[in-house]
């Protein structure tokens, strides 16, 4: 099932978050229970050779598989989706026009701009005629605008009311630095809160999709009662310190 259709039928997700840019290490991330698995290429060491090839593995094992391009990128959008990735996190959306700019690299016309060339898309997904993928695509492949900043939330309405953009992905960490003017990075910072479940609710107003990477496992029941559906964790990195730091507690304690 495409991610779309899991999120349309309103399951709750947890996608893995790659940043090494390896297809043995994607392979790795993409066995474990994670619903679906994102390339990071905004902080994390994906490029488009390791996006290109680290699609596969995650096709593989049948899941979806998103890809976090870099700021402003808009151009690495279209061609995630060629690579096969069914939807794309475009970071630092702090305006209409990036909303707009992110949407048309994102859709096909006339919703968008987005150039036709699927050509490792077409193959992997393996489905239907080149008329089936146009006219489906658009309505199968995310576009998520991360709303991070003050000046984002200042017109998040209009980022969720400009066509092409199918959800919101709130990244606590540099939000937190927004809303305390620099004063600290935490992605939990309580003051926050209301506002973060402010945003879930507008996006869900404007049917849209609400994401958010999570930090601190310990509030994903939290965000989730907010209407965040799709919760993104488990970099390489917090994996392996997690997985080292358990088993050593174990080797000790017995
Ligand atoms: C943030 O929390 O700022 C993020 O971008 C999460 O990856
Ligand atoms: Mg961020």
């Amino acid at each position: 099932m495409s991610l779309k259709s899991r999120l349309a039928a309103g399951e709750t997700l947890c996608t893995a978050w790659s940043g090494v840019p390896d297809a043995l290490t994607v392979e790795l991330v993409a066995q474990q229970g994670f619903d679906c698995v994102t390339l990071d290429m905004q902080h994390g060491g994906h490029h488009e050779d390791s996006v290109l090839r680290g699609l596969a593995p995650v096709l593989a094992a049948g899941k979806p598989s998103l890809v976090r391009i870099p700021v402003g990128r808009f151009d690495m959008a279209s061609r995630a989706l060629d690579f096969g990735a069914e939807a794309v996190i475009a970071p630092m959306v702090n305006s209409v026009e990036d909303a707009r700019q992110f949407a048309a690299a994102m859709k096909y016309p006339p919703v968008g701009a987005r150039s036709w060339g699927p050509t490792y898309a077409f193959p992997r997904h393996g489905q239907g005629s080149q008329q089936d993928w146009l006219r489906k695509s658009n309505e199968r492949t995310l576009a998520f605008a991360m709303i991070e900043t003050r000046a984002a939330l200042d017109v998040l309405d209009g980022i969720l009311a400009t066509p092409g953009i199918d959800g919101i992905f709130l990244g606590p960490s540099d939000f937190s630095i927004a809303w305390t003017k620099g004063g600290t990075v935490d992605s939990t910072h309580e003051d926050m809160m209301e506002t973060i479940a402010d945003v879930a609710a507008r996006a869900h107003a404007a049917g849209k999709y609400a994401a958010i990477f999570v930090v601190d496992p310990a509030v994903a029941g939290r965000v989730v009662k907010m209407g965040y559906q799709l919760l993104a964790m488990g970099s390489e990195h917090a994996l392996i310190a997690l997985g080292a730091s358990v088993l050593l507690a174990d080797v000790k304690k017995s």
